[in-house]
């Protein structure tokens, strides 16, 4: 945990943050964490959180525009250590409609298969 990230009791994935829920993770940084998806729907399903709380993208590039680039850079690193050369999709679900489940802020990073699209 770094000195200034601001966690929110309730929320899951501030716990995997923590410490307190545990994660397979595949790559830190000061600003993020990244882990693999519990219920992954590719060979790659890795997500890629802020330390901080930010219920979503939006917010968090608001808050901290630079730790939402800081996603960016681990997804690239992620996705070269994961051998994705031949492509992988990055996605922000944001809002319930979208299906976003959890309420802090994620990418997640999908590789290792052909994808489809438009995605549905
Ligand atoms: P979203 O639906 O976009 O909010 O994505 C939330 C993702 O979080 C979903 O793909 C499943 C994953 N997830 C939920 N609970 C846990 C957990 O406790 N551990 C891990 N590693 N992933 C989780």
């Amino acid at each position: 945990m770094t000195a200034d990230e601001v966690l929110d009791d309730d929320c899951l994935f501030c716990k995997i943050v923590a410490g307190d829920i545990e994660a397979d993770v595949v790559h830190e940084s000061t600003t993020t964490l990244a882990f693999r998806d519990l219920d992954p729907q590719a060979p790659t399903h890795v997500l890629v959180i802020p330390r901080s709380h930010y219920p979503n993208a939006a917010a968090l590039a608001s808050g901290e525009p630079e730790t939402a680039a800081h996603l960016f850079d681990a997804a690239a690193a992620i996705a070269e250590s994961e051998g994705l050369g031949e492509g992988y999709r990055l996605v922000f679900n944001t809002g319930a409609q979208a299906h976003q489940s959890v309420f802090h802020a994620h990418m997640h990073l999908l590789g290792g298969r052909a994808m489809t699209w438009p995605p549905g």
